[in-house]
């Protein structure tokens, strides 16, 4: 695009942001009711008649990729010794890989924080709830912008393809959700209630519906479905769109249950164990990644399309459900992850590394200069502001986003050093924050993660905390900004999964 029509779209857009009814920070809840202009009226119809051009060095494509309950113990360019994500490993030498990369432990709250940019403790999920389950409330766009809304605004052709699990597509309430978050078109596993036929069908014969229509998948497997959509997006892009695009693959696999991939569906009678079934699916996983990386180079949009691999939360290691133990081998053993469908008794997730902090890795020949790693403090609420930045696209002045653009580290350009000093994570009012060497919890424990890792030495209570200055100062410090963060705002739906029923019977 020519930098005078970016201007122009770029004042057009803020333009139309300050039209938009205020929506909400910590201290002010978004009006349940717009009063003038609601989103919905600000399409990107309204920059059409600017005519973009063919994604250019201003607006690059973004292929946003989000794997479900897979941790490093996995990713064998993250010291994984399982040897499954070669093209995930290739994206990694050849990208930007970071090292400390914080989500929650749990799926519903980490999507929230990454389509939004907020804090659980701002956005009231920070407790896990899916809608299409539990019912009672859901991921609101009066309440919440996405970043497809941000970037659908700036010009960008928006499109998910895979599980969304924050709003119930069955409740015609909500039956346009994904419009209304700013998707142009979908094709979703929608999940659904105990006794509906959508009941965690997503592998095969899943039931997946498209831009509103169920599809017929009969024989065929859910995640093949979800990567031949986004590949059948991008192609349209090319040939027919002007627009750059936004394609966001929150990937079903690895979540459980655990079976057979088309790669391992016939094994001449021999009945797989549950580990091998676990190593196909993170093997298939790598291998749509790498089919959709294939699509990009064929399509000639490789070098403009910013790919980003992430996941969602840890490996689950499987023993809610009765399975032998699927954690990744890291340092000659089995990484100790936890279950992460299994709150502890509590009913609480825990936010130990192997659940938290998770493979981040940022790939784009044109604007990012690979082959680096970094240890910078990244977490979820990150990726908006760093999507916004590369695609030119104004945040709404009225949000409080918590997060900060990491873009210039990816373009290897000078920025704000030192870059975060903490970053943090939630799980319901447990929260912990770290530094490059500490991690604090709201909870007490306190862990020197440069020498105790697996973080199995509290040092809460201990003679270096008492003695040790830099020890003493490092948890002042952190101490004072979990003081000062602001109380959790109020949930928006009913407190009444699994999870939540288990914290509460807890209190009692
Ligand atoms: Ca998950």
């Amino acid at each position: 695009m020519p930098r005078n029509t970016t201007l122009l779209h770029g004042i057009i857009v803020t333009l139309l942001f300050a039209l938009i009814p205020t929506l909400a920070t910590a201290d002010n809840p978004i009006q349940s009711q717009p009063t003038s202009v609601s989103f919905e009226s600000v399409k990107p119809s309204s920059c059409t008649t600017l005519k973009p051009s063919k994604p250019s060095l201003e607006q690059p494509n973004i292929l946003f990729i989000l794997l479900d309950n897979i941790g490093k113990d996995w990713f064998r360019c993250y010291g994984s010794q399982e040897n499954v994500t070669p093209n995930i490993d290739r994206l990694a030498r050849t990208g930007v890989k970071f090292r400390n990369f914080y989500v929650t432990p749990v799926c519903s709250t980490t999507r929230v924080g990454l389509l939004t940019g907020r804090y659980p403790y701002r956005t009231g999920w920070h407790t896990h709830h899916d809608p299409a389950i539990y019912g009672g409330g859901y991921f609101d766009w009066n309440r919440e912008i996405s970043i497809a809304r941000i970037l659908k605004n700036a010009g960008y052709q928006t499109f998910i393809s895979g599980k969304w699990q924050i709003n119930d597509l069955f409740d015609p309430a909500q039956k346009d959700a994904l419009a209304k978050h700013g998707f142009d078109e979908y094709c979703i596993f929608p999940e659904g209630k105990k006794e509906h036929p959508a009941h965690k069908k997503r592998y095969w014969d899943p039931y997946i519906i498209e831009n509103g229509k169920r599809l017929e998948t009969t024989g065929q497997y859910g995640p093949e479905i979800f990567t031949a959509k986004l590949i059948e997006f991008m192609t349209r892009q090319k040939e027919e769109s002007d627009k750059p695009f936004f394609a966001y693959y929150p990937a079903i696999l690895t979540h459980l249950s655990i079976g057979p991939t088309p790669d391992n569906k016939t094994t001449n009678g021999r009945e797989l164990s549950d580990r091998e079934l676990f190593v196909g699916m993170a093997q298939y996983a790598d291998t749509l990644v790498g089919r959709m990386v294939s699509a990009l180079d064929n399509l000639g949009l490789r070098d403009n399309t910013i790919v980003i691999v992430a996941t969602d939360n840890g490996t689950d290691d499987g023993s809610y459900h009765g399975y032998e133990n699927l954690a990744g081998r890291v340092n000659g053993r089995y990484a100790e992850i936890g279950s992460t469908m299994k709150p502890n008794d509590d009913g609480y997730y825990p936010l130990t590394e192997w659940g938290i902090n998770m493979p981040l890795i940022v790939n784009c020949p044109q604007h990012i200069p690979g082959g680096r790693d970094s240890d910078d403090l990244i977490d979820m609420t990150d990726i908006l502001p760093t999507i916004a930045d590369f695609g030119q696209a104004k945040l709404p002045k009225s949000v409080k986003f918590d997060g900060r653009s990491f873009a210039p580290q990816l373009r290897n350009s000078s920025h704000d050093k030192p870059w975060r000093t903490w970053c943090l994570s939630q799980y319901c009012e447990v929260r912990v924050v770290r530094n490059q060497r500490f991690k604090l919890f709201s909870s007490g424990q306190f862990y020197d993660l440069s020498v105790d890792p697996r973080e199995q030495n509290d040092l809460q209570r201990s003679v270096e905390l008492r003695n040790d200055q830099a020890t003493k100062a490092a948890h002042r410090n952190l101490q004072k900004i979990l003081d000062d963060l602001p109380a959790n705002a109020k949930l928006p739906w009913e407190f009444r999964s699994i999870s939540a029923r288990q914290i509460q019977a807890a209190k009692q």
